[in-house]
């Protein structure tokens, strides 16, 4: 029986990513699905506020950003490798990019009224109104780039992808890496959620070749799980300790210290409690909660913030 658990919606581009990473690594995982917008009680109640997507969890220890899940399933599953040694770093930058810069100038595309049209075919107008407020929210009230700026750029990028594809499958050779999953799963959104607006892929057809490889991996086959047995899982186990090397510290914030831990760009939310790592690529916090017991959530140094708590 898995001990992994995705909390997760089917919509999520970045939950694709890592359902693909778990598929491609044949782990076996159960899936929790969680809301769209704020409130998540049951997500956040894991995460102490974080409240992006996905999350997993494994027993007692909650990994927030799919850039440490990578890392977290690669561990478990090292074979086969997302991170090949002679293109680990560059496929990690890639990746970065593809999350970022990619990802929004996509996602701007997508939605484009066309493509909001088939997103929310069929649901009530104040849900979609509700899904805007929560998103136009977790950019701090910025607008999403301008859909002429957004159709350049990702054509742009759809062009430089196609020419990291000449003469191979995949973005670094015969096998898919993190950052193909990482490329993936806002062109994903484009050719599944809006496939009124997926001919803008059709000048790139090295690129449609590689989407339709990237999808034969699969997600493996979920088990389902509640939210409520998820929340049980949490209590009944007991946090792993953090190995290895648990403190370097650029913060001048000592372990056992009362600190704050949010994203430094789109949806804030902190997650507060005690500092039990600090290592050279992750922090960890421990907190206690009425419904989720004693949890370590875990977060990567890289796209975070790290504060004292004053008391
Ligand atoms: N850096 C994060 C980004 C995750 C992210 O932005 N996910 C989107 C969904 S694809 C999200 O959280 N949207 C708001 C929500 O689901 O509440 C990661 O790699 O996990």
């Amino acid at each position: 029986m898995s001990n992994l658990i995705l909390h997760h919606y089917p919509t999520s581009p970045f939950a694709e990513k890592v359902r693909l990473i778990l598929g491609y690594k044949q782990l076996a995982w159960k899936s929790v699905f969680i809301p769209m917008i704020m409130p998540k009680p049951d997500l956040t109640a894991l995460t102490g506020g974080y409240r992006k997507t996905p999350v997993l969890q494994i027993g007692a220890d909650i990994y927030c950003d799919t850039a440490l899940i990578c890392d977290v399933l690669e561990h478990l599953a090292p074979t086969p490798t997302v991170y090949p040694d002679a293109v680990k770093g560059v496929a990690r930058i890639v990746a970065q990019w593809a999350d970022s810069a990619l990802f929004t100038a996509s996602m701007a595309y997508n939605f484009q009224p066309a493509g909001v049209a088939q997103v929310f075919a069929g649901a009530p107008a104040e849900g979609v109104q509700a899904f805007v407020a929560d998103r136009t929210a977790m950019r701090g009230g910025a607008a999403r780039m301008a859909s002429g700026d957004a159709t350049g750029t990702y054509k742009s990028y759809l062009r430089r992808i196609a020419s990291m594809l000449h003469g191979q499958d995949f973005l670094f050779g015969a096998q898919p890496c993190v950052a193909d999953f990482a490329t993936y799963h806002p062109l994903w959104f484009t050719q599944d959620r809006t496939p009124a607006l997926a001919g803008i892929l059709d000048a790139t057809p090295e690129v449609k070749s590689w989407m339709a490889r990237m999808k034969a991996i699969g997600h493996g086959t979920p088990g389902k799980c509640s939210a409520e047995e998820a929340l049980q899982t949490a209590r009944s186990a007991t946090p792993e300790t953090v190995q290895g090397e648990v403190f370097q510290d650029e913060h001048a914030i000592a372990l056992g210290s009362p600190v704050v831990i949010a994203a430094d760009n789109f949806g804030l939310e902190p997650t507060e409690g005690e500092l039990v790592a600090a290592t050279r690529t992750r922090f960890t916090l421990r907190r206690s909660d009425e419904r989720a017991g004693t949890v370590h959530v875990h977060f990567p140094r890289l796209g975070f913030t790290l504060k004292k708590v004053s008391q």
